[in-house]
């Protein structure tokens, strides 16, 4: 299948961010590209550049002032006496504090929903790349490609309109989804990255032409913690176009391939033109943030049955952080999705 992917990932490098009040490295690194990579090379599948597509796309989802906060924060950070490298939140608005201020402390909290998305000097650059990724991959759903590979990074599934978080800045899977409705008036995003979706579910809430559906741990006591529950069905347009799937901790393949298949069949009375995986590899069983318990073989039945739906497939990658074991996981589920199911034994 087609692959696109690029270098440019590598101007977004921040080292490390706060998990539970305390810096610890960062999970979202560049060598887990380099570890995708080398799956799709070994794949032998053809791979391509992105291709620009300008703001219009992005600023089809995402907010103006969003916007302009993610390219100009960091040089804006700088401008702090005694600056850290990168911009976290620090005070972040809640309930009842609805301000917008003018500073960049301020907005770095207004602008961010969690204290895991940090903005290093090249990250703005590196998430236009990451969206020029997917929106390149859909571009060859639109000339007829039956499957593509958008190799993004940074993630975007938790990216929300006006909102960074959890990893992401721009909701690559939400752009292309988008842009791809231009092409088709019904469509599916299916997330089976081991976090719920949270910005995708919001920018699609109330829309009833893009259906959301998630797989994931139950986030009653994970990440994201303040969305991805059953009670979450959409709502005004979009009622009873979202469907989520929480899981409880420590499900395997066997529970998982279940679930799937109740995904499978809101998918299909939603009658979608094409369909988006949000493909993260989190939920792998020996992830380190992850709370699945998904063997390397069942991503290539899971993929092996998302391509018996017989529909158009954009891949966009999401998360997963056990970096060796990106390149088995991310094969078998090429393998998988071209109908080479092996050593799947649940
Ligand atoms: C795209 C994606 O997969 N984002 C994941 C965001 C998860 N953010 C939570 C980070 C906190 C990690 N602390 C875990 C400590 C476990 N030892
Ligand atoms: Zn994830």
């Amino acid at each position: 299948m087609l692959v696109v992917q690029s270098d440019s990932h590598l101007a977004h490098q921040p080292s490390e961010i706060i998990s539970r009040g305390r810096a610890i490295p960062h999970w979202e690194i560049a060598s887990r590209a380099d570890a995708l990579l080398s799956a799709v090379k070994a794949g032998g599948h053809d791979i391509k550049p992105p291709v620009t597509h300008g703001l219009g796309p992005i600023e089809a989802i995402h907010e103006a002032g969003y916007l302009n906060f993610l390219k100009t924060a960091w040089e804006r950070w700088q401008q702090l006496p005694d600056p850290t490298p990168y911009v976290h939140p620090y005070a972040q608005p809640n309930r009842r504090m609805t301000g917008l201020p003018t500073g960049i402390q301020g907005q770095a909290g207004y602008y961010m929903a969690t204290n895991s998305a940090p903005i290093a000097e090249g990250t703005w650059r590196a998430s236009l790349a990451s969206a020029d990724i997917a929106l390149t991959a859909a571009d060859a759903l639109l000339t007829g490609e039956t499957a593509a590979y958008a190799l993004c990074r940074p993630p975007g599934h938790h990216a929300f309109s006006d909102l960074a978080g959890g990893f992401c800045y721009l909701n690559n899977i939400a752009i292309a989804a988008h842009y791809l409705t231009q092409r088709w008036q019904r469509l599916a995003i299916l997330d089976i990255d081991v976090h719920h979706g949270n910005g995708t579910q919001s920018i699609f809430y109330e829309r009833n032409d893009v259906l959301f559906v998630s797989l994931h741990g139950d986030p009653t006591d994970y990440f994201p913690f303040f969305a991805g529950y059953a009670e979450e069905t959409g709502s005004g347009l979009g009622a009873n176009a979202n469907l989520n799937l929480p899981l409880p901790q420590g499900t395997g393949d066997i529970d998982f391939l279940a679930a799937l298949e109740i995904a499978f069949q809101k998918i299909k009375g939603h009658a979608p033109g094409a369909l988006l995986i949000s493909l993260g590899f989190d939920g792998f069983e020996a992830d380190p943030i992850g709370c699945l318990k998904i063997s390397t073989g069942c991503f290539g039945e899971i993929a092996h049955r998302i391509a018996g739906l017989g529909l158009p497939t954009l891949l966009v990658q999401e998360g997963g952080y056990d970096v060796p074991s990106l390149t088995p996981n991310l094969s078998s589920f090429l393998e998988g999705f071209e109908g080479r199911v092996k050593k799947f034994r649940p």
